[in-house]
């Protein structure tokens, strides 16, 4: 390992205001834990990082939305969050959080050394401010319409329908989150971490020093670098994060951006006291395991960061991976289109190494990809049952039947057959080496399944079942090259698939194994007893296949209900013609119902002009005695038509949500009957 002596392994740390999804598995936790495990195995001295990211704005709405405090929506999800992990085989060496004291302190000191330092530029801008509810509106505290695309929905710091990274002040038709008012412009002062100081040297460090990166990330660097790298702000107006903790900073909290990253560092500092060795030798290598929309705070703010402090090492690689979908559709916390993990568990009893197997197999590595349940039941039914457990399976109970689980010896003499095989063992177990070396995990995890396919064929093309009678030395040989493939095959699949590993290892009744074994022709010594067979995969059949697909399809008939709940807006119409409707304020005199109707109230109006009869189909939700000298608006110059033999004059306007609810449009004070509502 080049000039390196350990490995810095960090996974994104995933925000606290939601469980954790496939995507999160198969684009960050996966890979990383596959990558650490093999490490491990090889005897180097490697830690995995991760915590939860408890700061920034999504979680403070979600919190005011819930009528709880943020406090509480990150421990709620921090629990749940840490829980998958753990039952998903991820193994952390420490799984931290940002709302933890070690790193509030870790992250304030970071700030202020880069202050101290002048490392940063104040700038005082225009920031959105609510009037109503006397507060800068942060980010997504501010909704609009796109300059890009026209989205009506556009954050102030993104266009999730484009993808375009905004500032709040670029949307047409801001609106505050907080109050529903319009918000107006008002001055605040920041701090800037001067992106195009250290655009040189990131160009360098990056385009020129680190070719070897993947082509989706370096990429991704190239364009930001090409466009001009600017100043950002790396604080808010937040009541929510670490203050800011210089001369100036009241009411203001470190970006979350700014302090997430500084996590990584926080964790290893509670996890050791010799955290300095991890991230302030050359000799460490530190990767960073994240997402594509993390790829530029990773390899080019954060390092930015970090070589304005001065005292830290920067990322020796960024093995980011792009999206996963699910059934063709983004997958989205908001929308509920999502395979949850804890939700798979329920489902999928102790199968995690069946979602482990399948997300690494078709793992968004180079481009986004697609999950799909039944790709998830073919994979797992055809490669982990028919291939893998169906190997594995033979050999096991025929080395029951024939030797009552006691390993026989190989033969003297060998065919080209068993030679090319156990020559092939060393070779396979090479190749998941090198592609683990190149963060190719796909390509990985299918050689690891090409030494199942080995021994399946070696299997089946000498059948020893049919020679058991006739030539016992010969079964005996067969038998024992299928158990050093099973042997093998223990230890290769333990970075993938650790649950079934730790099965098998406890079957063949194996010692610990490291790396440095695979390829060994006599892992399993003749007159060793191995136990008996367990059932490492079990069959996914169609009805648990179709439950899944129907709870989506579930979900989508929700989210197509919750989209009409609001009716898109109608064609403009011109003043003119809006001009042609008389609305007046009129007030209710007098409501009985309508015989034999179960909807109508006759009711008397005293529109200030005249007072007439109007037919209103509002029955089920108000009763007559309830609305006697309401004010309401009437249309007054609607054509008269007969309602169940009874002329209506006019019309009362009435709000009615998705579910058909009724209620009167009142003035919001008492006012002249006959008032224009215009
Ligand atoms: N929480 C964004 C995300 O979950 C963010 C990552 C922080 S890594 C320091 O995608
Ligand atoms: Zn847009």
């Amino acid at each position: 390992m080049d000039n390196f002596n350990r490995t810095l392994v960090t996974t994104a740390l995933p925000y606290a205001n939601g469980p954790v999804h496939i995507g999160h598995l198969a684009g960050v936790y996966v890979p990383a834990d596959i990558y650490v495990r093999y490490l491990k195995m090889k005897g180097e001295d490697v830690l995995l990082i991760g915590g939860s990211d408890e700061h920034g704005v999504p979680i403070t709405l979600k919190a005011k939305n819930e009528g709880v405090t943020p406090q509480d929506i990150v421990d709620r999800y921090h629990g749940i969050i840490k829980k998958s992990f753990e039952d998903f085989g991820i193994g952390f060496d420490v799984y931290s959080r940002t709302t933890s004291e070690t790193h509030k302190k870790t992250a304030s000191d970071f700030f202020k050394t880069l202050h101290d330092k002048g490392e940063f530029i104040e700038k005082v801008s225009d920031q959105y401010y609510d009037a109503e509810a006397h507060q800068f509106l942060a980010d997504r505290y501010i909704t609009g319409t796109c300059p890009h695309c026209g989205n009506e929905g556009a954050y102030g710091d993104q266009c999730e329908s484009c993808g375009t990274s905004l500032n709040a002040t670029d949307l047409k038709n801001p609106i505050s989150v907080i109050s529903g008012s319009v918000p107006v412009v008002k001055q605040t002062k920041h701090w800037y971490l001067p992106l195009d100081k250290h655009e040189p040297f990131l160009k360098k460090w990056i385009l020129e020093d680190h070719k070897e990166w993947k082509a989706n990330v370096y990429g991704q660097c190239k364009s930001w670098i090409d466009l001009g790298l600017q100043p950002r702000a790396v604080s808010r107006d937040l009541d929510w994060g670490v203050p800011v903790p210089v001369e100036g900073g009241d009411g203001k909290v470190l970006y979350v951006w700014f302090d997430a990253p500084i996590g990584y560092i926080s964790a290893t500092k509670e996890l050791t006291n010799d955290w300095e060795k991890y991230w302030k030798q050359d000799d460490t290598r530190m990767l960073h395991f994240i997402g594509k929309d993390n790829i530029v705070f990773h390899c080019i703010v954060f390092p930015a960061m970090l070589k304005a402090e001065g005292s830290y090492i920067l990322p020796e690689n960024v093995p980011a991976n792009e999206f996963l979908n699910l059934e063709g559709d983004k997958i989205s916390t908001s929308r509920n289109w999502a395979v949850w993990l804890h939700e798979y568990l329920e489902d999928f009893k102790d199968q995690q190494d069946s979602l482990r197997y399948v997300l690494t197999a078709n793992a968004p590595e180079t481009k986004d990809n697609d999950f799909t349940w039944k790709d998830f039941q073919a994979r797992h039914n055809n490669e982990l049952v028919a291939i893998l457990g169906n190997f594995v399976n033979r050999t096991i109970v025929l080395t029951n039947k024939y030797y009552e689980g006691k390993v026989p010896a190989l033969g003297n003499e060998l065919t080209e057959f068993d030679s090319s095989t156990l020559a092939e063992i060393n070779v396979i177990c090479d190749k998941v080496a090198d592609s683990l070396d190149q963060f190719r995990f796909r390509e990985a995890v299918k050689e690891m399944m090409n030494l199942a396919r080995l021994g399946n064929k070696y299997l089946a093309d000498s059948e020893p079942w049919k020679l058991v009678k006739t030539d016992a030395v010969r079964v005996e040989t067969i038998m024992n090259i299928s158990l050093q493939i099973t042997a093998n095959l223990a230890v290769l699949m333990e970075p993938f698939l650790p649950f079934s590993a730790a099965k098998l290892k406890g079957m063949i009744n194996g010692s610990d194994c490291t790396w440095e074994d695979l390829g060994k022709t006599d892992l399993l010594v003749a007159d060793h007893f191995i136990n008996k067979p367990e059932l490492l995969f079990a069959k996914i059949e169609d009805e648990a296949i179709q439950k899944q697909l129907d709870k989506l399809e579930a979900t989508k008939v929700a989210n197509e209900v919750a989209s009409k709940t609001v009716s898109p807006a109608k064609e403009n119409i011109s003043f003119e013609d809006f001009t042609k409707m008389d609305v007046r304020v009129g007030t209710i005199l007098e409501a009985e119902k309508v015989a034999k109707t179960k909807k109508l109230l006759k009711l008397t109006v005293d529109t200030g002009i005249d007072q007439r009869t109007v037919v209103s189909g509002i029955a089920e939700f108000y009763k007559p005695e309830d609305i006697i000298g309401k004010q309401v608006s009437i249309l007054v110059n609607l054509a008269p038509r007969k309602i169940r033999g009874i002329e209506s004059q006019g019309m009362i306007l009435m709000a009615e949500d998705a579910d058909g609810s009724l209620a009167f449009i009142e003035p919001s004070k008492e006012i002249k009957s006959g008032s224009e509502v215009r």
